[in-house]
């Protein structure tokens, strides 16, 4: 992590590549933006696309359900039936249009927030839950969704999709022209991240193999209590430039843009143009996770700026004032959240306990000498609580 002291780098800071701290400016002239906060209809010369109604439509509804997935847990953890979540509030545009973009075949490698890109991804929220619940140890088969495990450790999930990038390149699935085949990754990562070692390392053999993988960073502004301010002196999506491929940064907070941007950079990828950088320019509305205070090192006053950009708000006033959706539609898909909510809740307290000894298996195909130890003494341990 860089500290900045502006007073001794004062060329570092010049307005136009400084990026805004706390999150109280815009994005900037260059953020691709093809809906705005009050719902009107933006058109961009490069990144854009033809939306149906019900494309629009799909796109809230995806939004509201998520949301409600998150609100859901955000509430279980705090009844003591999860043991942490970390929230996706205010970030459902960014994931749901980056997720909507992929093709079945596209393979995704998210880190623990990218809720909604399972949700797309067809992975049970219920899976997802298990792993916050602690009484699963991987969740769901990667190959089945073609959606990876969730990663914890910080950035080392982009250096899993550029390998897994190449492999495609070896596999003959990039540049076919044929639509079903050609294949592209998709690497999300955080702004914090981005001052990885894991994250450069990618960007360079992701570079000069021409890899086919899309870099999405979601810049919620936050990395727990550091700003990104701390993280880079210039806008994220600039770095891309250092290592020779494209950056684009979007409005985060815009489902409309983040589907038009994810779209093009995936399909450029597919191509067998190589890789991309997205800067989704967005806000983690909620706590980093259940256990943070996030009123500790940020003020309601940004937290307000940002509630006014809400990602879900802007498609709702579009969708009601210009693509045509009536309030049954709105009605729908609220009670299709209400019985979401109900199953979530349902489905989490009636998870089993998993056997202790699970812990233990699939560590080695063949167990050494002193893992078969350790799990024996683990298994008495255990059975002397029977009699008590
Ligand atoms: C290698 C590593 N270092 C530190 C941590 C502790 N840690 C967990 S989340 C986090 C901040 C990540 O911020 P960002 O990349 O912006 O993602 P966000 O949580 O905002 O989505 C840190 C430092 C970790 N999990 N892994
Ligand atoms: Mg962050």
């Amino acid at each position: 992590m860089v500290t900045i002291h502006p007073e001794r780098h004062p060329e570092h800071h010049r307005q136009d590549t400084a990026p805004p701290a706390e999150g109280h400016a815009d994005g900037g002239p260059d953020m691709v933006q093809l809906l705005t906060p009050d719902g009107e209809r933006r058109h961009h010369p490069l990144y854009d696309a033809d939306f149906s109604a019900e494309q629009v439509r799909a796109l809230y509804r995806d939004m509201a359900l998520t949301r409600r997935l998150d609100v859901e847990a955000t509430a279980l953890q705090r009844h003591g039936e999860l043991g942490l979540w970390a929230q996706l509030l205010g970030q459902e545009a960014a994931q749901i249009g980056a997720a909507h973009a992929l093709r079945p075949q596209d393979f995704v490698f998210p880190t623990y927030r990218e809720h909604a890109v399972a949700w797309v991804r067809g992975v049970d929220p219920l899976q997802i839950l298990s792993l916050w619940r602690g009484v699963d140890h991987g969740g769901w088969d990667p190959h089945e969704h073609n959606f990876g495990q969730y990663t914890v450790v910080i950035g080392a999930q982009t250096l899993h999709a550029v390998g897994y990038a190449m492999g495609a390149q070896c596999d003959g699935v990039v540049g076919t022209g044929d639509a079903d085949v050609d294949t592209a990754v998709v690497a999300h990562f955080g702004d914090g991240a981005s001052s990885q070692g894991d994250v450069s390392e990618a960007f360079v053999f992701a570079a000069s193999y021409n890899a086919p993988v899309v870099f999405f960073c979601q810049n919620n502004q936050w990395a727990i209590s550091e700003p990104v301010i701390r993280q880079t002196r210039v806008p994220l999506y600039q770095r891309a430039a250092g290592f020779g491929f494209p950056g684009v940064r979007v409005d985060g907070n815009d489902v409309l843009a983040t589907y038009a941007v994810t779209q093009r950079a995936l399909q450029a990828a597919r191509e067998g143009q190589g890789p991309f950088l997205i800067e989704a320019y967005t806000y983690r509305m909620g706590a980093h996770t259940t256990t943070d205070d996030p009123t500790r090192y940020r003020s309601s006053a940004e937290v307000e700026h940002w509630r006014a950009r809400d990602p879900l708000a802007r498609v709702e006033t579009y969708l009601r004032r210009t693509v045509g959706a009536d309030q049954r539609f709105f009605d729908d898909v609220a009670a299709e959240a209400d019985e979401l909510g109900h199953e979530l809740r349902e489905g989490c307290k009636a998870m089993p306990d998993p056997d202790p000894l699970r812990i233990f298996d699939h560590v080695y195909a063949e167990p050494p000498a002193e893992l078969v130890a350790q799990r024996d003494a683990f298994a008495d341990y255990h059975a002397s609580f029977e009699d008590a």
